[in-house]
């Protein structure tokens, strides 16, 4: 019969992106469509595919007949619940950082590891972080061209990555400093947000307007960030590269929607950015844009051209002039689209296709 799917999380952040996604996408004709959230938020109701759905609070029986769960909820809410989803029945497809380094979970990315989606000996299958994903479209494109050795990225991350809460701290941010002649000190700013009621606690470590704070995530060891550990570890995953070579620099900035990507490329064969554009143009995932010579000027992608956009968005596409087999690009991608929400519901596309559940 037809799938019944379950969007868990369905109110927040992603959630709702994900429900935009299911209005905007009739590939699959689920069954039933099942949307559950914390219970604060039960008993509201949203509107699916034309059909008004009454949100349910999440308990064991709400994953009954489940086929796929897709999770997009806080990390410890997916490592408690996921299972009992997959108890009841559900493959669950998770956003959250729990189960993404578990050996026995997949961690896809449709269009570079698809096939993998048929392995899940836990039921469950890992959607990777938004910064990960935001360049692994392009990556696994230059991957099979030219065989990736190394990567050195910076990450130029939007607030919204930091959830609902880091996109109302910016835009209060911004508010705070707006046509006040602010001055232009870390000091000036934070005495504007203080002056303007904003609570010095912050999703982030540092102002954000009028600034770049190179700090996403938690603390790890040795000075490194989660953020920059996850790009490591969930690169060599994704690409089937346990030795890749990784060094990343993750810095918020303050864009409310789409990360965006400096991306140092090394390879074990010759690189030609022609091969590359042809490469990517073929990608029906990947939009390049890349111009420098236009008539109206240098043509690029920023984040926001990119906002709401599914395809990741590459441009500033150079051979590296002092480094051997090298690519040099910068690449945008929505993080609440196929940074997020698109990616999982695409898992759950693959997997319906594969018809691995609902039979
Ligand atoms: C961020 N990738 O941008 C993280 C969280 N999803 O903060």
């Amino acid at each position: 019969g037809r799938p019944t799917v379950a969007v868990v999380g369905a109110t927040g952040a992603v959630g709702s992106v994900m429900i935009e996604i299911m209005n905007a996408r009739e590939s699959v004709p689920w069954g039933e469509i099942r949307l559950i959230a914390s219970p604060r938020s039960a008993g509201r109701t949203i509107t699916v595919r034309g059909v008004e759905h009454t949100v349910r609070a999440l308990s064991p029986e709400a994953f009954d007949d489940v086929d796929i769960a897709m999770f997009d909820v806080p990390d410890e809410l997916s490592a408690e619940w996921a299972p009992v989803a997959v108890e009841r029945g559900a493959t669950v497809v998770d956003n959250s950082g729990a189960f993404r380094m578990d050996p026995q979970v997949p961690l896809v990315v449709p269009e570079v590891n698809g096939s993998r989606v048929t392995r899940r000996p836990k039921g469950i299958i890992a959607n990777p972080n938004c910064t990960t994903l935001s360049m692994m479209a392009a990556l696994g494109r230059l991957h099979e061209e030219f065989g990736l050795r190394e990567l050195v990225v910076s990450s130029y991350q939007a607030a919204s990555g930091s959830g609902q809460e880091g996109v109302d701290r910016l835009r209060a941010e911004i508010e705070a400093v707006a046509g006040k002649q602010v001055g232009d000190r870390a000091g000036d700013v934070a005495e504007a947000l203080a002056a303007a009621g904003l609570p010095e606690q912050s999703p982030f470590r540092a102002p954000l307007a009028l600034n770049a704070v190179p700090w996403c995530g938690s603390r790890k060891e040795d000075g490194w960030t989660s953020e920059e550990l996850k790009v490591r570890n969930e690169s060599r995953k994704i690409l089937d590269l346990p030795e890749l070579k990784v060094s990343a620099t993750c810095v918020r900035v303050p864009v409310v929607t789409t990360h965006a990507l400096a991306v140092h490329a090394t390879f074990g064969r010759e690189v030609s950015v022609e091969q590359a554009r042809r490469s990517f143009e073929q990608a029906p995932s990947i939009v390049l844009r890349d111009d420098p010579d236009a008539p109206e000027g240098p043509d690029f992608p920023t984040p926001a051209d990119v906002v709401g956009a599914e395809p990741t968005y590459v441009g500033r596409l150079r051979q590296a002039m002092d480094f051997p087999n090298t690519l040099d690009f910068f690449v945008c991608g929505d993080n609440l689209r196929k940074g997020a929400a698109l990616n999982t519901y695409e898992i759950a596309e693959t997997l319906v296709s594969h018809s691995s559940v609902g039979e």
